[in-house]
């Protein structure tokens, strides 16, 4: 089903006529950054005919519609996704090729729209892909940060952060809707009145700043059904114009301080992963995008319906983490102040439309407000948020008469903080975990008493990533090889590959997957001799760990046994030894010195590996500058082995894992996370796992911890490794990774030495490293490992997570375009 407009003559006339239109030139005159711009307008101007459609189908058909609130979207670029989807990336890459043009070039000219971090908001666009994709009517609503997740650039071995201007030269898929936008208000104080109408008290919200929201939308391009959703992304804009004359002094001081206010509110995204900082700029970034999108959505609402009463028939709202959580009181306001229902009313219909997902049990990832900010910034929001508690503290009291320890761990407001996962849960009709080993840990450890009080709402929904981004964009190669062998329903259903297993045993096939792995892998030692100067063996093993960086995943364990490795080889240089390059990318939060440190070690461990002409280059290192999703396509692509190492029971998901999965790659990990169904799906004779399992670590860690000492006292090899962070091997100033290495072996403050466990899982780490080795030198063994993985990788589409939401919370109903 090709669109008209991609007949290829059309659509080359279109191209010449826009470069002519935007830019009044010729298309041999143009620069590629003014053709990629053209070329997408052609492509918007199919994809606006198919969005008019698909928002007409919703008004007739008036389906529910789920509204995904996350301060986080890491879309990735938008183009080459939107051909895939429009199954019309062939046709254009040819049309482009007959007039001299290269689609990947102008594919690269795009920026990476990064509006998130990591994981977390990786998954809020896949799922936007994969509801599109099944029909189900869906916005994302988010933040249009003026700068995203910053570039990364190393120099001197050190990460840089440079600001992420994506919109420098305009962002050609997205539409201003100024005629939607919505006041939001900060600060002030709340005034009761006596409301003669009602003859009640009614609160008033005076003497505050005022910001305007104004929505961008994203066209999200469902695959070959012509449905396309909405990514509304909100705009900050101050509400005064100076008109000077017209304002008193007062009102100039207040106009400039809305000024300022709207221009700091979408700024920048917080760099952030796992880590709450508190900063005062971020709960009004989250007030401001969730008022507005809640506003927008009762509009919408309303227009076609009158019982507010019946909210959650048509509209739920799914809370990505605690960031939006602010949701449940901003819509009991909405519902009491503006649609003049009573607290009973309004609280039956929020705890009716409001659920929650969890993705971490990382201490420090949990967002408490200080109760003297939140009351300041929001001061009706947080009166309402009062209420709620209260009304909570004396359920719990109802339900546990005497026991104020369950206040103590269970209120919303404790300690003078408010606690938004408290929040969420309480009002939440679901509550739900990434992986099922994270939901049981939430259900047993994290979230005990809310589960023991309320199990009915929890529930798990296991993670997924899109094939059409990470299999048939990322991997055309392996694609058209899948295409081939099994037909391309695996496109939409996933499932559908598991018919690959026929072929695992195949020699022709093996040879043939591996062969595509190879040219993958010449592909990224391209890119690496480019940007990093730096050139790796495609015949060795491509090993690599690419995510953000964080203890807890233990890039450290990693490169600690690169150093191991480095150790055996100059110890024993007639020792046999597979090549074998290390491939780290990794953004560290601006603010996290020791993972910083960590890059560091990483780039100082490579430049000496690197250039050691005695090792012959069986093995090197490689630290790949500024990791994000347009180079992540290409790096799953040419994996042999997939990293997933962190410290068991801290992912709580991961979804990287899932992306080497299907591109071939068996996972050396931990029993962590997602791991642990991935090994279900392909057997763990396919996969390397080793370490202490989740349930292990939590009983250390519930019982003081363990101590690396011993293993430092016994383990001669592992002291080693150890002694060369600080005794000058990889940089002059012995200094420099001290911290590092005084964190595998001291107590420091509150934090337990080697508190991720890295010296505990050293030895089997090592053992499954060399596990490793000796499966990749069975050529015929490892090509049927690597193709289980993708043969068993069916479960892992974000398709099946969205559909298990659909089922289990958000009961939508399908749309279909004629
Ligand atoms: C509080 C704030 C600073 C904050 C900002 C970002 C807290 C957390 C995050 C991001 C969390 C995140 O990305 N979590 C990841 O979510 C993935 C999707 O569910 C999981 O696969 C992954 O294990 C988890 O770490």
């Amino acid at each position: 089903m090709i669109d008209k407009q991609f007949k290829k003559e059309a659509f080359k006339e279109s191209v010449k006529e826009n470069v002519k239109f935007l830019y009044r030139k010729k298309l041999e005159e143009a620069t590629q950054e003014q053709i990629f711009q053209a070329v997408c307008y052609t492509v918007k101007d199919v994809i606006i005919d198919n969005w008019l459609e698909t928002q007409n189908a919703y008004k007739e058909q008036d389906p529910k519609t789920v509204y995904y609130m996350s301060m986080e979207f890491l879309m990735g670029r938008a183009l080459g996704n939107n051909l895939i989807n429009l199954t019309a990336y062939k046709e254009v890459k040819e049309a482009l090729d007959e007039l001299g043009l290269d689609l990947n070039v102008i594919e690269d000219q795009e920026p990476d729209p990064a509006l998130g971090n990591g994981g977390l908001g990786r998954l809020a666009a896949c799922f936007l892909d994969s509801l599109a994709t099944l029909n189900y009517s869906a916005y994302g609503c988010g933040i249009r940060y003026r700068y995203g997740m910053f570039k990364q650039q190393i120099k001197d071995g050190y990460q840089i952060e440079v600001p992420d201007n994506w919109l420098k030269n305009g962002y050609p898929f997205e539409l201003r809707r100024p005629e939607y936008a919505k006041e939001v208000h900060f600060g002030g104080y709340v005034d009761v009145e006596y409301d003669p109408a009602t003859g009640s008290n009614k609160f008033v919200h005076k003497g505050y700043q005022a910001v305007k929201a104004v929505p961008f939308d994203m066209p999200i391009v469902g695959y070959n059904n012509k449905i396309v959703n909405t990514l509304r992304i909100w705009d900050a804009e101050p509400i005064v114009d100076f008109e000077l004359d017209s304002f008193d002094k007062g009102d100039y001081k207040k106009a400039v301080e809305q000024e300022n206010l709207a221009r700091n509110i979408v700024e920048v995204l917080y760099p952030n992963d796992n880590h709450m900082a508190g900063k005062e700029l971020r709960l009004k970034q989250q007030y401001f995008f969730v008022s507005a999108s809640l506003q927008a959505a009762i509009a919408k609402y309303k227009k076609n319906h009158k019982d507010i009463m019946k909210l959650h028939e048509k509209v739920t709202f799914q809370m990505n983490d605690t960031h939006p959580t602010v949701a449940v009181a901003e819509l009991m306001r909405i519902l009491m102040d503006e649609e003049g229902l009573g607290w009973d009313d309004a609280w039956s219909v929020t705890t009716k439309c409001v659920a929650y997902t969890n993705h971490t049990i990382m201490a420090e990832a949990l967002e408490k407000w200080p109760v003297e900010l939140f009351s300041r910034l929001l001061p009706r929001v947080y009166q309402i948020i009062e209420e709620i508690n209260r009304r909570f503290v004396l359920e719990i009291q109802e339900k546990y008469p005497g026991n104020y320890d369950k206040i103590k761990k269970m209120a919303i407001l404790y300690d003078g903080q408010v606690k938004m996962a408290h929040l969420a849960i309480v009002a939440g009709y679901s509550v739900n975990g990434v992986a099922k080993l994270h939901t049981e840990i939430l259900k047993k450890q994290e979230l005990k008493d809310f589960y023991e009080m309320m199990p009915e709402k929890f529930n798990n929904k296991t993670n997924g990533i899109t094939q059409r981004r990470f299999l048939l964009h990322g991997n055309q190669l392996l694609a058209d090889w899948v295409t081939d062998h099994i037909g391309p329903e695996w496109i939409t259903d996933l499932s559908q590959i598991s018919k690959l297993k026929v072929y695992v045993d195949d020699e022709k096939a093996q040879q043939e997957f591996m062969n595509i792995k190879y040219q993958n892998k010449v592909r990224l030692a391209k890119y690496i001799l480019e940007h990093n100067g730096v050139e790796v063996n495609p015949r060795s093993i491509f090993d690599v760990q690419v995510k953000r960086l964080h203890e807890y995943k233990r890039q450290l364990l990693n490169i600690l046994h690169v150093i191991y490795l480095y150790d055996q080889i100059k110890k024993h240089p007639e020792m046999d030894f597979y090549p074998r390059t290390f491939i780290f990318g990794a953004k560290a939060s601006a603010g996290y010195a020791r993972a910083k440190k960590i890059i560091k070690l990483i780039n100082s461990v490579a430049d000496v590996v690197n250039n050691d002409a005695s090792i012959e280059g069986k093995l090197k290192v490689v630290f790949i500058e500024n990791y994000r999703v347009s180079n992540a396509e290409m790096i799953f692509a040419a994996a042999d082995v997939s990293e997933q190492i962190s410290t068991a029971s801290k992912e709580a998901s991961g979804t990287g894992n899932m992306k080497f999965m299907l591109n071939g790659a068996p996972t050396l990990g931990t029993m962590d996370g997602a791991n642990v169904e991935i090994v279900d799906e392909v057997g763990k004779e396919n996969a390397f796992i080793f370490g202490l399992s989740a349930d292990e670590v939590i009983n250390y860690e519930n019982n003081g911890g363990y101590d690396p000492r011993v293993i430092y006292n016994t383990d001669d090899e592992i002291r080693q490794v150890l002694t060369e962070l600080v005794n000058g091997t990889f940089s002059s100033d012995t200094e420099l990774f001290r911290d590092l290495y005084n964190s595998l072996l001291n107590q420091n403050g509150g934090e337990r030495a080697d508190q991720y466990f890295i010296l505990a899982d050293f030895r089997s780490y090592a053992a499954a490293q060399k596990k490793v080795e000796e499966a990749y030198k069975d050529e015929k063994g490892w090509a049927r490992m690597a193709m289980l993985n993708t043969a068993c990788a069916g479960k892992f589409t974000s398709d099946r997570t969205i559909q298990e939401y659909v089922d289990d919370i958000w009961h939508l109903d399908k749309v279909y375009i004629k």
